[in-house]
């Protein structure tokens, strides 16, 4: 039981690696690409899953929560500082989940198990990931798979030493 958390946590840290890859591989112009004039930047998507992350962190484990940004599609001024919050926010998540796994506690207001909100954001972080990349090909600057291929799917094969 105890190693099945252990995967799922570093499922969760897989995909926050993936994430950040995807950021810092978007190709010059990308943080500006939209699918169509009406949707979301790309910069603005971050943003978003950024917001996802923190205002479910306030309602569903405070203990861990951080600052809420104030707009949801609020855009971050540049990579490095979006990369951080990534990195901040997912170990915040990871570790309230890990707690409230270890406690055999719910979480405060949804979810049957602690685990369930982990697969929501990893649905809802893939779910974005696909648009992003569907934004920087209908804008022009897409990425291609040579370069996604070993950032994304070869991060969730890849076998570590711990695995051994
Ligand atoms: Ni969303």
């Amino acid at each position: 039981m105890q190693d099945l958390l252990v995967a799922v946590l570093d499922s969760w840290d897989r995909g926050n690696r993936i994430l950040t890859n995807l950021l810092q591989s978007l190709p010059e112009g990308g943080l500006e690409a939209r699918a169509t004039a009406g949707s979301p930047s790309v910069r603005q998507m971050f943003g978003h899953m950024y917001h996802e992350r923190m205002i479910s962190l306030q309602e569903e484990t405070p203990e861990f929560a951080g600052g809420v940004p104030e707009k949801e599609w609020a855009a971050v001024e540049d990579r490095a500082q979006m990369a951080e919050l990534l990195a901040d926010s997912g170990r915040r998540v990871r570790n309230a989940v890990d707690s409230r796994v270890r406690q055999g506690r719910q979480l405060d207001l949804s979810y049957d198990h602690p685990i369930l909100f982990l697969q929501l954001l990893s649905f809802h972080e893939a779910y974005h990931h696909g648009q992003i990349k569907l934004a920087l090909k209908l804008s022009g600057v897409p990425l291609s798979d040579d370069v996604a291929g070993p950032l994304t799917w070869d991060v969730w094969r890849r076998r570590t030493a711990a695995a051994d």
